[in-house]
C-alpha cells in the first residue's frame, strides 16, 4: 500500500487495541498521541531504499508462483526464498518483540516492521509473483500512465478517499471502524480473527496471504493479464476493486489490533 493504506490500517488498529496495548506501544514508539501507530506505518517503505535497509526490501511481499486467473495459491516452502518474505518477516519481528532481553532500538524497529508488514500482506499483489506483483503490467488510471501494482497500492485508495494525507487516513479509518462495529463488516469481523496464533506467526500470516492471494484470481486479474495491459482502469475496474480494497484494509487493521494485543500481553 501507499501511505494512505498503511496509515489507515494503523488507525483502524488504534481504534480496537486494548488500553494496556495502547500504553505499551505508545511507550515503545515514544509517541503519546492518537497517531502513535499511523505515525510509523510507512517507515519501512523509506527504510528499504536506504543502504542500511536494503536487506528488508524482500520482506514486503511473498511472490506466490501460482498461475492466475486459473490457479491461485501460496506455498511457504515454494514462495519464500532465502532472502526472506513477508510471512517470514512477520514471524521474525514478532518473535523479537516477545524477547524481554531485546534492546530498545531493535524493539522499536521490530514494532515498526510488524505494523507495516501486516498491512502489506493484505494487498493481493503483495502475495503474487506474476510480473513482479503487477509492477511490470503497464496500465493507465484516469488517463495517467502507471502500473497495476501502483493502481492497487495507491491510485484506487486515493481516488476513493480524495487524498493521501494523515487526516484522510484517519477519516477512512473512522468509517471502516464503524463498518466493523455496527455496519457491513459486523457479522464477519470475529471470523477474521480465526486461526490467529501468536505462537505460530507463520501459519497465522500464511492464512492472511492465502486469503489475499485469492483476490488476484477473483478481482485483480479475473480475465488474465492480457485483459488489463494498456487498459484504462479508472472506470469499471476501479468500481470492482473498491470493495476488495476496503475489506482488506479493514481486515488488516482489525487483525493488527489483535496481534498487538497478544504481543502486549507477552504471549500469555
Ligand atoms: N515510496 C516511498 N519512498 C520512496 C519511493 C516509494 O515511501 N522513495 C512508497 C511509494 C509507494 C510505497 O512506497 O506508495 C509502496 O510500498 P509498499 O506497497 O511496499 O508499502
Ligand atoms: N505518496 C502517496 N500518494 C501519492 C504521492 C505520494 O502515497 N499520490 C506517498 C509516497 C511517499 C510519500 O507520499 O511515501 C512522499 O511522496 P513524494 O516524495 O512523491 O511526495
Ligand atoms: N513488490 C511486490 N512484489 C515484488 C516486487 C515488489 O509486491 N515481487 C512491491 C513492493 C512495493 C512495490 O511493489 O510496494 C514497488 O516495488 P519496487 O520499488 O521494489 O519496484
Ligand atoms: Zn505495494
Ligand atoms: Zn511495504
Amino acid at each position: 500500500w501507499g501511505s494512505l493504506g498503511h496509515e489507515t490500517v494503523a488507525y483502524v488498529a488504534s481504534n480496537f487495541v486494548s488500553p494496556d496495548t495502547q500504553t505499551f506501544f505508545q511507550a515503545m514508539l515514544h509517541n503519546q498521541t492518537n497517531s502513535y501507530l499511523a505515525g510509523v506505518a510507512t517507515w519501512a517503505d523509506s527504510f528499504r531504499y536506504t543502504d542500511a535497509g536494503k536487506f528488508s526490501a524482500p520482506f514486503h511481499f511473498i511472490d506466490a508462483e501460482d498461475d492466475p486467473p486459473t490457479l491461485c495459491g501460496v506455498k511457504y516452502s515454494r514462495d519464500c526464498p532465502v532472502e526472506g518474505c513477508v510471512v517470514g518477516a512477520i514471524q521474525n519481528y514478532t518473535t523479537q518483540l516477545l524477547d524481554p532481553d531485546l534492546d530498545a532500538v531493535n524493539r522499536n524497529m521490530a514494532a515498526k516492521f510488524v505494523i507495516h508488514f501486516i498491512g502489506d500482506i493484505h494487498q493481493p499483489l503483495h502475495d503474487e509473483n506474476l510480473e513482479r506483483g503487477g509492477n511490470s503490467i503497464l496500465v493507465t488510471f484516469d488517463n495517467v500512465q502507471t502500473n497495476l501494482h501502483h493502481v492497487w497500492d495507491s491510485n484506487i485508495p486515493e481516488k476513493l478517499i480524495g487524498g493521501y494525507s494523515l487526516p484522510d487516513a484517519e477519516r477512512w479509518a473512522t468509517a471502516l471502524t464503524t463498518a466493523i462495529k455496527t455496519g457491513v463488516y459486523k457479522a464477519d469481523a470475529e471470523s477474521w480473527l480465526e486461526g490467529i496464533d501468536l505462537r505460530d506467526p507463520v501459519s497465522t500470516s500464511l492464512k492472511w496471504a492465502e486469503e489475499a492471494n485469492q483476490f488476484v484470481c477473483q478481482t485483480v486479474l479475473p480475465e488474465g493479464k492480457d485483459a488489463v495491459v494498456g487498459k484504462e482502469l479508472g472506470g469499471a475496474y476501479y468500481e470492482a476493486a473498491v470493495p476488495v480494497i476496503e475489506l482488506q484494509v479493514a481486515r488488516a487493521g482489525y487483525r493488527l489490533a489483535r496481534w498487538l494485543d497478544l504481543i502486549a500481553a507477552g504471549g500469555k
